[in-house]
């Protein structure tokens, strides 16, 4: 708390701290806010309460949204299913029921109307052993990100998912609706990406100023790194650059709570255009996400999307195999690049602390039942003995 704030500032501090409802709360900290001369010696305290603002008013949505709910529960409150969960967004009647009929089996309303489906369902994809979570989310409109209609819950979804399926219809200029979806996670702060990793961190110290690390990666001016911490109004901060990264990534990830996620555009209702114009959206859109172009009505491309939607979300099936036995377990679901060590810490912690040796079958055994350790990367379909001692 600096000392330097008029005596009107000071007076709504106390009164924000001592509210205890979750509205007075949020009430007495916009006058707070609203009463701190603005200059560069209060930046970061703006900057602070704003941020501390932002997660009050979410705290509040949450708890209207649990009050509001039947059970006690909103029909976005969706338990994962499966091993992992994909959503689906698209415009209205851009065929996002269909798909997930087609994939799941599960029975939806397709319908001639737009914005059929208000809530968002729920199905489940059996692949390989597997099972995958498939939520078809309302309608996505443009402004969504602005909070109209049920979609900042479609952007709750989207965040806690583990990719994102982007349906558009080869009928009505699927480029420009591409456009509208891609723009609409980018304001909401979901980036197409890996799932786990973003590319720049940003930490809020209380001191130090800002420090780089990693500042090899940075592809813009490095002078640029500090002038854009104080445009975000932040003063001090750890600032790790964990791989290629612009000025305007930087500043995204000062600015707004960044999440990257997996994206795989499908293009639907092929059998409405000719295969010129599929190949055409093809080799535009290609090169920036994977791209699967399908019909429901007539089955073409639906085998490849069932392997796309496992592909993207860069996940291995491993199967253990208890010592001794013939036949191995159920899959355990493991991220791309996992190691025998992260396997047996899913099975169990035991395994991992008295780990000795594993054995492993399958494509990335040099030979069947090579011996390996514990930092041995897994491949999918690997079957795998754990020894212990
Ligand atoms: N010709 C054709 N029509 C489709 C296809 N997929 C969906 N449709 C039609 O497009 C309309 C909207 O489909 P729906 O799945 O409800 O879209 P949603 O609003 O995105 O869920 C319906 O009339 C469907 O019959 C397709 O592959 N080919
Ligand atoms: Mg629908």
């Amino acid at each position: 708390m600096p000392t330097n704030l008029p005596p009107k500032s000071m007076e709504l501090e106390k009164r924000y701290r001592e509210a205890r409802r979750l509205e007075d709360k949020i009430s007495t900290l916009k006058e707070y806010i609203g009463s701190i001369p603005e200059h560069k010696g209060t930046m970061k305290l703006r900057a602070h309460l704003r941020t501390k603002l932002a997660k009050l008013n979410d705290e509040l949505e949450a708890e209207k949204n649990r009050k509001a709910g039947s059970a006690g529960r909103t029909p976005f409150d969706i338990k994962k299913t499966g091993a992992a969960q994909v959503v689906i967004l698209g415009l209205t009647q851009s065929g996002k029921s269909e798909v997930l009929k087609a994939l799941t089996n599960v029975k939806v309303e397709v319908g001639n109307r737009p914005y059929t489906t208000l809530r968002p369902v729920v199905g489940v994809m059996n692949y390989k052993d597997i099972q995958i979570g498939i939520v078809e989310a309302p309608a996505l409109m443009e402004g969504a990100s602005q909070g109209k209609a049920w979609t900042p819950q479609v952007f709750g979804l989207s965040r806690n998912s583990d990719g994102i399926m982007l349906l558009v219809s080869a009928d009505k200029n699927p480029e420009a609706q591409l456009g509208i979806l891609v723009n609409e996670l980018e304001l909401a702060g979901i980036y197409p990406g890996k799932g786990d990793s973003s590319r720049v961190e940003v930490e809020i110290t209380a001191t130090g100023g800002i420090k780089v690390f990693c500042l090899k990666n940075f592809q813009g001016q490095p002078n640029r790194i500090g002038e854009i911490a104080r445009e975000a109004g932040i003063r001090n901060a750890l600032v790790r650059i964990l791989d290629e990264t612009t000025e305007e990534d930087l500043r995204r990830a000062m600015l707004v709570n960044v999440v990257h996620k997996p994206f795989l555009v499908v293009l639907t209702k092929t059998d409405l255009v000719s295969a010129e114009d599929v190949e055409c959206f093809k080799n535009r859109v290609g090169s920036r996400f994977k791209t699967v172009a399908i019909s429901t009505k007539t089955g073409e491309g639906l085998e490849d999307l069932r392997e796309e939607v496992f592909g993207f979300l860069d996940i291995i099936r491993v199967y253990p195999r208890r010592p001794g036995r013939l036949e191995p377990d159920r899959p355990v679901v493991l991220r791309k690049g996992a190691k025998v060590a992260n396997l047996a810490a899913q099975i169990h912690t035991e395994l991992q602390r008295n780990f000795k040796f594993a054995k492993i079958w399958g494509s990335s055994a040099k030979y069947p039942g090579e011996k390996v350790g514990i930092d041995f990367e897994l491949g999918d379909g690997d079957v795998v003995e754990v020894y212990t001692g």
